[in-house]
């Protein structure tokens, strides 16, 4: 039987592959268990210093699986199961130390968007769609969607995307901002990957500390944004790769960072 996740590491770049294609990548439990793993073994891997998430055929994820009998026998605690099952794999990859590519290669419904929505950059194929398919089925969005939704598109298309859970195409994704780029579909990973080796190649550990800072902005007040900046640079500031890089521009070469 084949993996419901596969993980492959080159140039620096894990890359994570919902394997589930026959039903879209839904999420079933093996798939969602698999996936905390992978992006554990990630995080853990000082080898891996950008990860790549995708979905095998022609679907990203279709969300939560609707035919596993836990989810929609209506005697299921859909509270629980987000605790145990969803907030780990979120809260893992928005913590992460090293930067996340999504690169969205068809339908993100669901939790499954709510995943898309939790990598660092998101990247769409030109034939993706990302619906919040929750309201259809009678739930409200979940796994960090009501979250990413006001903060990266503002409050007013949050709410229509919520309550009109229509299909929105990758275009449309892109210029209301849940989309960094759109490529053609054939170019998606591989530009996903090139992305995510040139990003390896670059100072992980400041990039982990701006992760922190950014995750702290939006619940900040000027005042304790500022201060969170200057306690993460301080850090940033004892880096080798500071060194290197101020090293790098004075005699005018390339930069070699080791991400630490
Ligand atoms: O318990 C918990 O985990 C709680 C958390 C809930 C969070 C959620 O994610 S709730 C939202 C769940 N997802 C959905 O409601 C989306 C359901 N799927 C669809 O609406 C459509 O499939 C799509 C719009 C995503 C894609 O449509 P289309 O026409 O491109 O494909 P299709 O023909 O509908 O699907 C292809 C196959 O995948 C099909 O199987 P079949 O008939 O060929 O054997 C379909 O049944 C299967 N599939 C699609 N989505 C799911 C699924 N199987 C299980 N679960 C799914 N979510």
């Amino acid at each position: 039987m084949s993996e419901p996740v596969t993980y492959a590491l080159a140039n620096g770049v894990a890359t994570i592959t919902l394997n589930r294609p026959e039903v879209l990548n839904a999420l079933d439990e093996a798939l969602l268990s698999k996936l905390r793993q992978d992006v554990a073994r990630a995080a853990a891997d000082d080898a891996v210093r950008a990860l790549v998430v995708t979905g095998a055929g022609r679907g990203f994820s279709a969300g939560a699986d609707l035919g596993a009998a836990n989810t929609n026998s209506g005697t299921a605690d859909l509270g629980e199961r987000l605790r145990t099952r969803y907030h780990p794999l979120i809260v893992a990859m928005r913590d992460l130390p090293k930067p996340i590519i999504s690169a969205v290669n068809g339908v993100a419904a669901g939790a499954g968007m709510s995943i898309a929505l939790a990598g660092d950059i998101v990247l769409a194929g030109s034939s993706a769609l990302f619906l919040q398919a929750f309201t259809r089925i009678g739930l409200i969005p979940d796994a960090g969607s009501t979250y990413f939704l006001p903060r990266y598109v503002g409050e007013m298309r949050a709410r229509a995307l919520v309550m009109l859970a229509e299909k929105i195409p990758a275009a449309d994704a892109e210029r209301i901002g849940l989309v960094w780029k759109v490529l053609p579909d054939e170019e998606l990973l591989p530009y996903a990957q090139q992305l995510a080796a040139r990003l390896a190649t670059m100072p992980t550990k400041a990039y982990a500390l701006a992760k922190q800072a950014l995750n702290a902005s939006l619940g900040n007040d000027l005042a304790a944004q500022l201060e969170t900046e200057a306690r993460l640079q301080r850090e940033a500031g004892h880096t080798e790769d500071f060194q290197e890089g101020v090293a790098a521009f004075r005699a005018k070469r390339a930069p070699d960072f080791k991400g630490r």
